[in-house]
C-alpha cells in the first residue's frame, strides 16, 4: 500500500498535522487507518505481571519502583505453571497476544532462562507472546528470539528532551540501545510512551516523530495515559486534555500507518465516548482483562458491552 507520507517525518510537518482542526485531523487519521487496516477491528492483548514491585529504577510514574512508597506488595518471579494457567484463561476470554511484564532494570541469566520456558509454554497454547523485562543486550535478545518470542515491549516513554525529568537511573540512549538489540534479533518491537507526565504537546509530537523515524518503526505503539499512583512523584499531575490525547493517537496513526496503535493504560478512567474517539482516530489495539500489571483495567464485560455498542470486532 502506498505511503501517504514520506518515510522520514519532519517535526514541522508533524506539528502542522497535530494542530489541524480536530475533526479534520481525525478524518485524516481514520482515512489512513482504513488504507492499512480492516476497519472496526481491534487487536486484543492481555497482560500479566510475572515479577512485581521492588524495581531499582526510579521512573516517576511507576507503582513498582522501590524508590517510592506506593503500598504495592512485591512478589518474586512466578512459576511457569502459574503463567500457563493465566494464559489459558486469557485465551478463553478472547486474547490473541499474552504479554508478560517484570519489574526489573533488566533480566539476570537464571530468570531469563525461566522466562524463555514461559514463552515456549504460552506459544504452545497458540497465543502470540510479548515480554517486557527492561534493558537487554544483544545476546539476551537472541536468547528470547530462540525461545520463540514474537514481541518485546520497551517504551521510550516521552520525548528525548523531557526524559531525564522523569527517570534518572537510566538514559534515553540505554532505552534506544535495547530497541536496537531487539530489532537486530528479529523480534518485533512494541514501543510507545505515556501521556500526562507534565510534557507539552511538542514533547508528545517529538516522541512520536522519534518512533516514526527509527530505521523501522515499531510494529506496535502503546499510548498510555498516566495512571496517577499515590506515593509517586507524579501523583498530583494535572489531567491530560482529552482532545490532546486524541490528537496524539491520530498523529501516531498518520505517521506510523502500518503500526498497531494501542490504547493502553488509563482506559479505566476514560469515558466510553473518549475511547470511541480514540478508535475513530486510529487506535486499533487494547489491553483486555481486569488488570494491567498492578493496576485496574476495565472488566471484560464492560469492554464487551462497549465493543458491541460501537460495532467493533475483537481480533
Ligand atoms: N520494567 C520494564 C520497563 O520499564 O521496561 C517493564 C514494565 S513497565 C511497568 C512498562 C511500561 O508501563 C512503562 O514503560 C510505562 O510506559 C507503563 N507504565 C508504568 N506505570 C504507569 C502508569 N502509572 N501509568 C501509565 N503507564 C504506566
Ligand atoms: C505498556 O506500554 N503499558 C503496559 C505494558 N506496556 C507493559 C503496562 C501498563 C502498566 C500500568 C501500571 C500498572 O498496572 O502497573
Ligand atoms: Fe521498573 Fe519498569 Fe516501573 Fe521503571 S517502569 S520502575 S523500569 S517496572
Amino acid at each position: 500500500m502506498a505511503h501517504t507520507y514520506p518515510k522520514k517525518q519532519t517535526l514541522e510537518k508533524a506539528k502542522e498535522t497535530f494542530n489541524l482542526p480536530l475533526l479534520q485531523l481525525v478524518y485524516q487519521s481514520q482515512t489512513v487507518h482504513r488504507k492499512y487496516f480492516k476497519p472496526n477491528t481491534v487487536q486484543i492483548s492481555t497482560l500479566l505481571s510475572i515479577k512485581t514491585g521492588g524495581c531499582p529504577e526510579n521512573c516517576s510514574y511507576c507503582p513498582q519502583s522501590a524508590h517510592y512508597q506506593t503500598g504495592l506488595q512485591s512478589e518474586p518471579l512466578i512459576t511457569v505453571q502459574a503463567v500457563v494457567e493465566a494464559a489459558s484463561r486469557a485465551k478463553s476470554a478472547g486474547a490473541t497476544r499474552f504479554c508478560m511484564g517484570a519489574a526489573w532494570r533488566g533480566p539476570r541469566d537464571k530468570a531469563l532462562t525461566q522466562v524463555c520456558s514461559m514463552i515456549g509454554e504460552v506459544k504452545k497454547l497458540g497465543l502470540e507472546t510479548c515480554v517486557t523485562l527492561g534493558l537487554l543486550n544483544d545476546s539476551q535478545a537472541e536468547k528470547l528470539k530462540q525461545a520463540g518470542l514474537d514481541f518485546y515491549n520497551h517504551n521510550i516513554d516521552t520525548a528525548p528532551e523531557f526524559y531525564n525529568k522523569i527517570i534518572t537511573t537510566r538514559t534515553f540512549e540505554d532505552r534506544v540501545n535495547t530497541l536496537e538489540s531487539v530489532r537486530k534479533s528479529g523480534i518485533k518491537v512494541c514501543c510507545g510512551g505515556i501521556i500526562g507526565l507534565g510534557e507539552t504537546n511538542d514533547d508528545r509530537i517529538k516522541m512520536l516523530v522519534f518512533l516514526a523515524n527509527l530505521e523501522e518503526p515499531p510494529e506496535s505503539v502503546p499510548i498510555n495515559r498516566l495512571i496517577k499512583i499515590p506515593g509517586t512523584p507524579l501523583e498530583n499531575q494535572d489531567p491530560v486534555d482529552p482532545f490532546d490525547f486524541v490528537r496524539t493517537i491520530a498523529l501516531a496513526r498518520i505517521i506510523m500507518p502500518n503500526s498497531y496503535v494501542r490504547l493502553s493504560a488509563g482506559r479505566e478512567s476514560m469515558s466510553d465516548e473518549l475511547q470511541a474517539l480514540c478508535f475513530m482516530a486510529g487506535a486499533n489495539s487494547i489491553f483486555y482483562g481486569e488488570k494491567l500489571l498492578t493496576t485496574e483495567n476495565p472488566i471484560p464485560e464492560k469492554d464487551n458491552r462497549l465493543f458491541k455498542r460501537l460495532g467493533l470486532e475483537k481480533l
